[in-house]
């Protein structure tokens, strides 16, 4: 049997406490946690249940017990945390986004390359079965040609100028937020499930409130994408963090010539196939399941699969990669990237008007 790999976090948020959960899940040792302060790193490591609190993140990313560095602090530093975790020999299952800039994001891919480390992005929602199951028709024919998409994911939690959070300020959240935070998921999720490309974007963005919490805000709220695919689908998105009673609500829906097929991520055990006639509500049952989507129905049909599920097995992938394994679909740092550059082609496109041909692969 192999040893447990043994585990450090810095940060001590809610995402820390998903990634804790996942660690566990996935048979890690929680060695140490390092926070904002001391502190809340003692806090925070006693609340998670993790063996000790490091003062500080160069203290945890120089320890020398520990095989894989979760990186969750504020955005600003993923990068600056996650090249000092790879400097000192460890793996790195870094937040998104990687980094702020694609200058930034690059170097990071290159220093895990040059280790020789696994780099790994939560881009989680690639982890329900029923994501996986749509995957597989898209890749076996199943919809025919895919000609459009109409893909959404909203929240609420920013909905009032007194709700504030350090994602809203740009010094540590970064130049962009909604579509950074959660259209960054959105993007992975068409690109992973159509295996296609977003070859042009146009964007407009808003910032609803100037001021929260009595600073400025210039980080947007809101963003609207029309976007074509590489084979030529065309899709609209609505990115928005100020959505009424949307909680976490991420939908992707393709039109393809045969058939169409609507996940939503609020509803992850069920995949709607829609046909001209006799549409269907597939639920998941890993019986008969496409094999991917068998392989993460770590439950039988009728015991659902949510969130951390699907971050659990996210992560037991990336610990799989880390011992050496190829696990299918894992998110890297190239996806991580790859997001880096998608946003940036947004806040261009949101700047001047224009169409922006997004970068090629591996670029
Ligand atoms: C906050 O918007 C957030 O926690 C994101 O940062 C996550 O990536 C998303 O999965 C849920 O919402």
């Amino acid at each position: 049997m192999t040893r447990p790999l043994r585990a450090g976090f810095i940060g001590g948020g809610f995402m820390a406490a998903v990634h804790t959960r996942a660690a566990t899940a996935a048979r890690a040792r929680l060695v140490a946690l390092a926070s904002s302060s001391p502190e809340r790193g003692k806090h925070a490591a006693h609340h998670l249940e993790v063996d000790r609190a490091e003062p500080d993140a160069d203290a945890l990313a120089s320890a020398s017990d520990i095989d894989v560095v979760h990186v969750c602090s504020p955005n600003r530093q993923h990068a600056e945390h996650t090249l000092a975790a790879l400097a000192n020999g460890a793996h790195v299952i870094c937040e998104k986004p990687l980094a702020l800039t694609v200058a930034d994001a690059r170097r990071v891919v290159q220093a895990a390359e040059a280790a020789g480390r696994t780099g790994a992005v939560p881009f989680v929602y690639r982890y329900h079965p029923m994501v996986r199951q749509a995957r597989e028709m898209v890749a076996r024919g199943r919809l025919g040609t895919v000609l459009t998409l109409d893909a959404s994911y909203l929240q609420d939690w920013l909905l009032e100028d007194s709700d504030h959070n350090w994602r809203v300020d740009a010094r540590t959240g970064g130049p962009s937020r909604a579509f950074a935070d959660i259209g960054s998921h959105l993007c992975d999720l068409i690109e992973f499930v159509t295996g296609r490309r977003i070859h042009r974007l146009a964007a407009r963005t808003r910032t609803v409130f100037a001021r929260r919490g009595g600073r400025p805000v210039t980080n947007e709220d809101i963003a609207a994408l029309l976007i074509e695919l590489s084979d030529g689908a065309l899709g609209t998105l609505l990115i928005s963090q100020v959505a009424p009673g949307r909680k976490n609500s991420l939908t992707l829906e393709l039109h393809g010539t045969r058939e169409s097929v609507r996940f939503e991520q609020e509803r992850p055990e069920e995949l709607w196939i829609g046909r001209r006639h006799g549409s269907q509500l597939l639920l998941r049952d890993p019986d008969g399941a496409a094999p991917d989507s068998a392989r993460l129905s770590v439950l039988p049909a009728g015991h659902p699969l949510g969130y951390q599920d699907a971050f659990s097995a996210f992560v037991t992938d990336a610990y799989r990669a880390i011992r050496g394994e190829q696990p299918d679909g894992l998110p890297t740092f190239t996806d991580g990237l790859r997001a880096v550059q998608l946003t940036e082609a947004v806040l261009a496109s949101a700047e001047d008007g224009a169409w922006i041909d997004t970068p090629p692969a591996q670029s």
